[in-house]
């Protein structure tokens, strides 16, 4: 099975928790949109009725208006019964990183709103601790002085190898996201220790908005694996 195929097995086994009359957060990312598609598949063929989606980026959005998905969002519907969404990251206590595709801001807004958070992943996100990778652990930062809020990050997780960089948008400049700031990749060659320590220290940093660890946040992570698919509940 190819990568994505495992990514769509994943989100097609979430889209079985929804219920008609749910309000819904819908995820972003590759694994996220074959979830979105599912629901929007259903609904056009009557098996699910009065979805309300709110969407986590622009792009799940415009997915949703394409699909007829009927959307709202946190302002309106400031709890919301489940919300179905992909992760970089897992780790054995159901901790995520998130946000490689740049979206976490409003991701963990509305997971954050959320009574359940089933996570949907391929068996390659699983980790056994987070950060550890080497892949980047993303920071939305403010653009104003961003060098000198990468430097903070930096010099916070320097005993872990960090190298912070500017995410661009693959033309040369800076990559935007929804909400107008840019994200700083932290690089790291080692744990950052204790995650609930490393996250307090990152959003106490002034031009920091949000990071893209999504600690206690999931309820649920289901993995599709070449051995088949395993439902992990918190
Ligand atoms: O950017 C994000 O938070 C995405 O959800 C990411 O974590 C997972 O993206 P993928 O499903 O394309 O791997």
């Amino acid at each position: 099975l190819t990568q994505d195929e495992l990514k769509k097995i994943a989100a097609y086994k979430a889209v079985e928790f929804v219920e008609s009359g749910m309000v819904l957060g819908l995820g972003t990312g590759s694994t996220a949109k074959h979830a979105v598609d599912r629901i929007g598949d259903l609904l056009r063929l009557g098996k699910l009725k009065n979805i309300v989606g709110i969407p986590t980026s622009k792009k799940t959005q415009e997915q949703a208006v394409s699909l007829g998905i009927p959307l709202s969002d946190l302002d309106s519907h400031p709890s919301i019964d489940l919300a179905i969404d992909g992760a970089d990251e897992v780790d054995p206590y159901l901790n995520l990183v998130k946000g490689r595709g740049g979206s976490l801001l409003r991701e963990k807004m509305v997971e954050g709103a959320c009574k359940k958070f089933v996570c949907i992943v391929d068996e390659s996100k699983l980790v056994n601790h987070l950060g550890g990778s080497g892949l980047a652990m993303p920071v939305e930062v403010v653009p104003f002085c961003w060098k000198f809020t990468a430097r903070k990050l930096q010099n916070m997780f320097e005993s872990s190898g960090c190298v912070a960089k500017l995410r661009n948008d693959g033309k040369g400049e800076a990559f935007v996201s929804d909400n107008g700031n840019y994200i700083v990749d932290l690089y790291l060659k080692k744990s950052i220790g204790d995650l609930v320590v490393a996250s307090d220290g990152i959003l106490r940093i002034a031009g920091v908005v949000e990071h893209g660890m999504f600690l206690d946040m999931a309820t649920t992570v289901i993995v599709a694996g070449e051995l088949g698919i395993t439902i992990n509940n918190k």
